[in-house]
């Protein structure tokens, strides 16, 4: 192997390991300039000053004194431009070496375990320290080593660079790989990945070289990202992500990383907040923090630094969920849902940051300590009871919260509690519960909303919103109606009242393409426009995009009174992946009237919005993309009322094309067009001609 010039010093305990001394044998064979340093002769007079890196490669944990004598040598050595690797459980003592106050929680012994690799984030794979090393390589054999892997936490400081590939799948919930700057220098930290005393067929062991070389010669000199907590970082990230042509640009989405649920939706000061579910680690549901997004016109946002992290200690050490955020007497206060174990509980957070950036949890968490007792509430593989996730409302001097459940004898329930403090809450039974096969086995994130002449309740039941309109009154919720909040990819929506008296509603819009898509991407879920929501003189739920979003507009096309001829599509001059279209659509003589978007010139891609006789609006993504990686799953809505014609509102948005039909009923779906070119809108009438006058826009972005 070529002779490198990286001075190497591989440190190891009062004696070497067979582990170490396999990987100074191969350190030694790969060409590096390597000394064996004992850690108690760096702690004494030892000087690390003429090496580039420090490997510290430890099969077992570390014993505790002799890493606190070593912590202040390695940090100075870094800081004055050193590269430090920590490699196996040697990953475990970062809290130890003052690198992290959070360490891995998952350290093993794994005899047995699978053959292993890093799972490299798209984000970070093009770092020096993985040149030449695949996202998906398996680097490792089974091994009686030690590992050491971030798997219910999250390190505070330092940056995730890898989860890990087993030989079938990812899991991206197994952190290997930290990055983390100090001073002038790098410190990697690769707690799992990397064995040398073992045999591993001819694959692997290339794939394990290119890993130790690379990040051998090249962790001094490689300037690794902190995880970025200002916005400054947070906006750096989103900058790296701005070519993907799948990334909505008017519609919220995480600067990077995974999003799920809109949270803590409040106006403040007159400024816009949107708090929403993220894992700052990767593009996947895990270690959930709150994302925090503000603007002052509900088109234009600012990232925020995180505004909730989960407490290494505290009861919501697995995730900070869903919650609200209510205003206690000028005082803005979240209640959320701590996640620790096989517990979801309570817990309250405030500030006195007019900014809301950050809060204070409550000493007192969780403030409700357990689950009610009757009805009993469901428990699972997961959660010792189904609970969680809050709406909270003040009415006459009192607090009143719903918390969603499931319960042990079947169906989901919106469970009622009061309190005259936000801090003691007292029960009140639930306010509704679902049938079991009708109404899904859980409640998440019920929300009741006062929309004048009637109340709204709506549920996320796992597949669905199902709304509720009717009357509350007392503890009890009588429905009258129900209904599908949106019939597509939308889930866990949360309101925000505005200080002009309106209803506004965003809901998280999942992926609809697999989770190594995901991972691929660098970042997974969006936020839906924010939707007016309102009853009409009939008493029936009116939903409409906020009018705001008319300021975007810029190009448009516009087209009155056109008769659509029979089965040739007709296109429009305007295309685009960022669009509005307003249409009227009477079928007159046709059994349909077809509008696609994000279309290709040879229709090869295309996602297509059939309007059919029997009045559903059908999303056909048969041909949206030729990735097979995506969904190609039907959607369907009726779109009462059926007189014609059809009012069609349609944004287009990188990945996401949300509808509003009739100013009532919504469906929004996830594709992703792999063409360059599929930009193009059509029309086609099927059967007969169909009669149509159109408005399209250009949208600006608000990134
Ligand atoms: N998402 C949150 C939960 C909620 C679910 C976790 C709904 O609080 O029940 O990220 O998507």
């Amino acid at each position: 192997m070529a002779e490198s010039e990286t001075a190497v010093a591989l440190l190891c305990g009062s004696e070497q390991s067979r582990e170490q001394v396999a990987a100074e044998s191969w350190c030694r064979s790969a060409g590096f300039d390597v000394d064996v340093i004992r850690a108690e002769a760096v702690a004494g007079d030892a000087s690390l000053s003429p090496y580039d890196v420090v490997w510290w490669h430890a099969d077992a944990v570390p014993d505790a004194p002799s890493v606190a004598d070593l912590g202040s040598e390695l940090r100075s050595f870094v800081a004055d431009g050193g590269g430090l690797v920590l490699s196996l459980a040697a990953l475990s003592a970062v809290d130890e070496l003052d690198i992290d106050p959070v360490a891995p929680d998952d350290v093993v012994v794994d005899p047995d375990g699978p053959p292993a690799g890093p799972l490299l984030k798209s984000l970070h794979e093009d770092l020096p320290v993985f040149e030449g090393v695949e996202r998906r390589s398996i680097t490792r054999e089974a091994t009686g080593a030690t590992v050491a892997r971030y798997e219910a936490v999250l390190p505070e400081r330092g940056e995730v660079l890898a989860a890990t590939r087993l030989p079938d799948r990812d899991e991206p919930g197994l952190v290997t790989a930290v990055g983390w700057s100090v001073g002038e220098g790098s410190v990697v930290g690769l707690g799992d990945c990397l064995v040398f005393d073992a045999e591993p067929p001819a694959d692997v062991a290339t794939a394990r070289d290119a890993l130790a070389t690379s990040l051998l010669a090249n962790v001094a000199d490689t300037a690794l990202p902190d995880r970025p907590h200002d916005a400054e970082g947070l906006a750096a990230l989103r900058e790296r992500l701005a070519d993907d042509p799948h990334r909505p640009s008017y519609h919220l989405s995480p600067p990077a990383n995974w999003l799920n649920d809109p949270n803590g939706l409040v106006q403040w000061n007159g400024r816009y907040h949107v708090f929403y579910q993220y894992n700052p680690g990767g593009p996947n549901h895990d270690t959930i923090h709150w994302g925090h997004a503000v603007s002052d016109d509900l088109l234009h946002w600012e990232d925020e630094p995180v505004a909730l992290t989960p407490s290494p200690d505290g009861p919501d050490r697995d995730g900070c969920w869903s919650g609200c955020a209510v205003d206690d007497d000028g005082t803005p206060t979240l209640l959320y849902t701590g996640g620790r174990g096989a517990d979801q509980l309570p817990c309250l957070a405030t500030t006195d940051d007019p900014d809301l950036r950050t809060w204070a949890k409550s000493p007192d968490n969780p403030i409700i300590e357990a689950p009610p007792e009757e009805p009993a509430v469901l428990s699972t593989d997961h959660w010792d009871g189904e609970f969680r996730d809050h709406c909270v409302w003040r009415e006459d001097g009192t607090w009143y919260q719903l918390i969603g459940a499931g319960l042990a004898d079947g169906g989901g329930a919106a469970l009622l509690y009061a309190a005259e403090d936000l801090r003691e809450w007292e029960y009140r039974g639930p306010i509704l519960t679902g049938d079991y096969g009708i109404d899904g086995v859980v409640w998440e994130c019920p929300e009741l909303l006062d929309l004048g002449d009637r109340s709204l309740l709506h549920v996320s039941n796992y597949e669905d919103v199902v709304y509720f309109l009717g009357e509350y009154a007392d503890g009890a919720f009588e429905p009258e109606e129900r209904g599908l909040l949106d019939h597509g990819d939308f889930y866990a929506p949360q309101s925000m009242r505005t200080d002009d008296g309106r209803l506004l509603t965003w809901g998280w819009l999942p992926e609809a393409r697999t989770e190594s898509a995901h991972w691929d991407a660098g970042w997974a879920g969006a936020l839906s426009l924010p939707r007016e929501l309102s009853v009409d003189g009939d008493g029936d739920l009116r939903q409409r995009p906020a009018p705001e979003l008319r300021d975007l507009r810029g190009a448009r096309e516009s087209r009155d009174d056109w008769t659509v001829a029979p089965d040739s599509p007709s296109e429009l001059d305007l295309a685009g992946r960022s669009l509005e279209l307003r249409a009227e659509v009477a079928l007159a003589d046709a059994d349909a009237a077809e509008l696609a978007v994000l279309e290709t010139p040879d229709r090869e891609e295309r996602t297509a919005l059939r309007y059919t006789r029997e009045g559903d609006l059908v999303v056909d993504r048969s041909a949206a993309s030729l990735d097979p990686e995506t969904s190609e799953e039907e959607l369907r809505m009726p779109v009462p009322p059926y007189d014609e014609p059809l009012d069609l509102h349609v944004y287009v948005d990188g990945s996401v094309v949300e509808v509003f039909a009739n100013e009532r009923h919504c469906l929004t779906a996830r594709v992703y067009p792999t063409r360059e070119d599929a930009t193009g809108v059509s029309l086609t009438a099927r059967g007969g001609a169909a009669e149509v006058s159109l408005d399209a826009w250009e949208l600006a972005g608000t990134f």
